[in-house]
């Protein structure tokens, strides 16, 4: 079986340091190994209001992130999930045998739900048939993701099995890939929850396009556990845990080395080396997210290649698709 990596990115802000450790490092080393289609999802964005203007500009700013980090449009397919319609036809079609109690189930609809209790929409709901409607298109093996969407890759996993048995072999099972440290980045100003997109406040993550100056002040800020000790300890130590998870990912230095480092110092010594070591490793990328956002042209022309290439595979795989579930005229 022919290998090949799909992921993808909400469009729903900024993307945050978290986004960048626990998916889009891995996608640029990944990108060596596999042929790569990555995707911004902007049809999942909208399973919360999004405002129209806003959305394409987050798309275009989402794009420039791929590609600053690494992403190499010469290896890899960057594309607009919704310039591709196939996901959403797919997605309908999952969502027919996917169970209600099975979708219940879901972490990140019961959070998201509880945020918004006054206005849930059924996309929000259905959002992993429609993902597993990304995976699946493209006969994907290995989804690199951080560990809040293992439950989705998991369940799209559960869906191909099952259109299988009743349609006939159809669908590749996907694999999701996480990373064993900080495939979940917590929050900056509350280590209870994962560093995200759409936090209420904005010191919760460390956007890729912040300056020197706002990295700064959100490590300086952090919180922090009680007790003085500076080691990896998730249970008891959970922010400076996050804080050095943060670090190791910015420097590639161990923990147990930084551990070493930081022995009989304080959390602002702690903080200060960190926001040293962020503002290093997240400048030169902020730097050029706003070069290919300035000079649009070379986005547009990665996105337009990304979108044919990707149309290709898609029109070929909901061809089967159809005939198996007998939609349409023979
Ligand atoms: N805190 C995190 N730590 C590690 N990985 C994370 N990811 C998200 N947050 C963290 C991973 O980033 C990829 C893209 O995520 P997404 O935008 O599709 O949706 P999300 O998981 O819901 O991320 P956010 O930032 O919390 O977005 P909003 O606030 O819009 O919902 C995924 O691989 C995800 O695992």
């Amino acid at each position: 079986m022919k290998s090949l990596c799909l992921s993808g990115v909400q469009p729903t802000n900024f993307l945050h340091v978290g986004n960048y450790i626990g998916a889009l490092k891995q996608w640029v080393e990944i990108q060596h190994r596999f042929p790569c289609y990555f995707c911004i999802v902007d049809l999942h964005a909208i399973t919360v209001a999004q405002d129209p203007k806003q959305l394409r500009e987050n798309v275009l700013n989402t794009a420039a992130t791929y590609l600053a980090v690494g992403i190499d449009p010469k290896r890899s397919h960057v594309f607009i999930q919704s310039e591709v319609h196939e996901h959403a036809e797919l997605g309908w079609i999952l969502g027919t045998i996917t169970r209600i109690a099975e979708l219940e189930r879901m972490t990140q609809f019961k959070d998201k739900a509880k945020r918004r209790a006054d206005n849930v929409g059924v996309g929000l709901f259905t959002y992993p048939a429609l993902m597993a409607a990304d995976i699946l298109l493209y006969d994907t093996t290995v989804v690199p993701v951080g560990e809040d969407q293992m439950q989705h890759v998991e369940l799209t996993r559960t869906i191909a099995r099952r259109f299988n048995t009743t349609f006939g072999d159809t669908f590749v099972i996907p694999q999701a890939l996480i990373q064993k440290q900080g495939a979940r980045i917590m929050g900056l100003d509350d280590p209870s929850v994962k560093m995200s997109k759409s936090a209420t406040s904005t010191m919760n993550y460390i956007a890729l396009t912040d300056d020197d100056d706002t990295i700064r002040k959100k490590i300086m800020r952090a919180v922090t556990d009680s007790g003085k000790d500076i080691v990896y300890d998730p249970d008891k130590k959970p922010a400076v845990t996050n804080l050095l998870t943060i670090f190791h990912h910015m420097t590639g230095r161990t923990i147990k080395d930084l551990e070493n480092e930081f022995e009989g110092k304080g959390y602002g010594d702690l903080k200060k080396a960190l926001a040293d070591a962020v503002i290093a490793h997240v400048g030169p990328i902020r730097d050029k997210i706003a070069e290919y956002r300035k000079d649009p042209k070379e986005l547009m022309r990665v996105l337009d290649a990304g979108r044919d290439a990707a149309q290709e595979l898609a029109t070929t795989k909901m061809k089967i698709v159809r005939e198996r579930v007998g939609l349409g005229r023979a």
